[in-house]
């Protein structure tokens, strides 16, 4: 039933019939059903395409930055218009909820804009020299062809945040999408070509998608022609990744997954912080590297907004998201979720956890699908699971006095994405957001870690790998930096004063 829907969505995005036919099966998580067949990217076609990349980058770098980003101008009108059937193969593909689906294709749109007007702004700098006649500065200059790996989660919008960028810097894009999502990936490259015709004299090779699995993925990061990788996914998938693109010199921008923790303050709005709890906690079925996993809550004010917490867990509407757009939590990805859900539970458990929820539902329906009734659970302390990242609707709640200690234990994980406090005391919320405070790559007062918008750099410390995507400078990364200095006198004045007389 999916699977005719589909089709007929694919139709409309424009993927080409001979892009939906091979030996891998795309499953939704919505029924477990098969909704469509791709072909993976043989190595050959990988060592092709890396080759079209780097032939391609040869005329774009000439291109002026502005006429780029024309073409990201027309990308993201493509994207405009296709944003509802785009939003719903997402919805279909990933299982997330309608809303955010088309969440997803908004947060495209937005990059698109910030990108094109960035490709007006790459500024350099000019540096006052010490030598007498003499200018010094800093130009940015096109880096070379980025190889994206992105997971299933956010199946498209990650791919723009480095596209856009990277399209503008003058940088051609490969893509190895999540092999759980590839077609949403086929229909952007579908949407990507639209906005390239129209553009006229794109050269061929300047986005390309790779289907497939590891080895694919593992093509663009050993190939010599690739200055940057971008990749997001688990921490063990980054550290591999870190280490071969080291052992060549390139770059990465990684995006590992985060354990992201909130502290409830007394002074807290408690209704806004229910609300954002909610959101954070459970939108996505938990499956956003920002999704919040851990909460502090002050214990004067612990037992009541638990209690409220365990209303809004025993009572949000789980299902089939394309049912009804009350359902505000879809299904897990797959069983392998499921079943790392259910073991981070079981292991709470053995650490003195109250559990709240977390079982299976809806399981006669969809024998194949992963609903699941996210899990509020209360822990006596910081230990076992609630140490990792579990990509699964789990809530950890643990109470405290102080908040210096509150702050040393939400910083005493690995991972360091995204944090946020809930408070009206500006003592506390700016200690939070001071060298002291939040050791993660984003720290928000009175909304929850997950959501983020465009704008800002995206990214965090520690075990979530230290890149950055999307807003404020993170255009940096796709280009090369030139440091020149200009003599335009007729004497050679040695920098530092050395004398070298001939
Ligand atoms: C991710 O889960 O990989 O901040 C990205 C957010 C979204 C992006 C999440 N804008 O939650």
């Amino acid at each position: 039933m999916l699977a005719s829907e589909v089709t007929s969505l694919l139709d409309r995005l424009g993927v080409a019939p001979d892009c939906r036919r091979g030996a891998r099966a795309v499953r939704s998580p919505l029924t477990g059903e098969t909704i469509a067949h791709v072909e993976d990217a043989s190595p050959q076609r990988a060592a092709e395409a890396i080759a079209q990349a780097e032939a391609a980058f040869r005329q774009w770098r000439h291109v002026p930055a502005p006429q780029r980003g024309e073409l990201v101008r027309l990308l993201g009108h493509e994207l405009r218009a296709a944003k509802d059937a785009l939003g719903r193969l997402v919805t279909i593909e990933a299982g997330k909820i309608v809303s955010e689906g088309r969440g997803e294709v908004q947060e495209m749109i937005d990059i698109c804009d910030f990108a094109v007007g960035l490709s007006r702004q790459l500024y350099g700098l000019t540096i006052a020299s010490e030598r007498p006649n003499h200018r010094m500065m800093e130009q940015w200059h096109p880096l070379g062809p980025v190889g994206v790996i992105t997971s299933f989660n956010f199946p498209v919008a990650v791919w723009s945040w480095n596209a856009a960028l990277a399209l503008v810097c003058g940088s051609p894009v490969i893509w190895k999408p999540s092999e759980k999502a590839p077609l949403a990936a086929l229909a952007v490259q579908a949407l990507f070509e639209r906005a390239a015709a129209k553009a006229g004299n794109i050269p061929d090779g300047l986005s390309t998608v790779l289907i497939g699995g590891r080895d694919v993925g593992e093509v663009l990061v050993d190939d010599p022609r690739l200055p940057l990788v971008s990749a997001t996914g688990s921490t063990a998938m980054g550290r591999e990744v870190g280490t071969r693109l080291a052992r060549r010199f390139a770059r990465g921008i990684l995006e590992l997954g985060g354990n992201n923790a909130s502290i409830v303050c007394p002074s807290a709005n408690l209704d806004l912080a229910l609300r954002a709890i909610a959101f954070a906690a459970i939108g996505t079925a938990g499956q956003r590297c920002t999704t919040l996993r851990r909460l502090f809550v002050h214990d004067s004010i612990h037992n009541e907004f638990v209690a409220r917490l365990k209303q809004v867990y025993a009572s949000v509407r789980i299902g089939d998201p394309l049912t009804s757009d009350e359902v505000l939590v879809g299904p897990l990805i797959d069983q392998a979720a499921f079943r790392n859900m259910q073991r981070a539970l079981e292991q709470a458990r053995t650490h003195g956890a109250r559990v709240h929820g977390g079982e299976r539902v809806d399981e006669k329906r969809f024998p194949n699908a992963y609903y699941v009734r996210p899990a509020l659970v209360e822990m006596p302390a910081q230990t076992g699971p609630v140490l990792r990242e579990t990509f699964a609707p789990i809530l950890y709640v643990m109470t405290y006095t102080d908040l210096d200690a509150a702050i040393e234990l939400h910083n005493a994980v690995a991972h360091g994405l995204s944090s946020s406090i809930f408070s009206t005391d500006m003592r506390e919320t700016e200690k939070f957001l001071s060298a002291a405070g939040s050791d993660c790559g984003i720290a928000n007062v009175n909304i929850g870690p997950s959501g983020a918008e465009i704008g800002g750099a995206f990214g965090g410390e520690k075990e979530t790998g230290g890149g950055r995507e999307a807003g404020s400078d993170a255009w940096k990364a796709y280009m090369r930096r030139l440091t020149s200095t200009v003599n335009y006198g007729d004497d050679l004045p040695l920098a530092q004063g050395v004398r070298f007389d001939i």
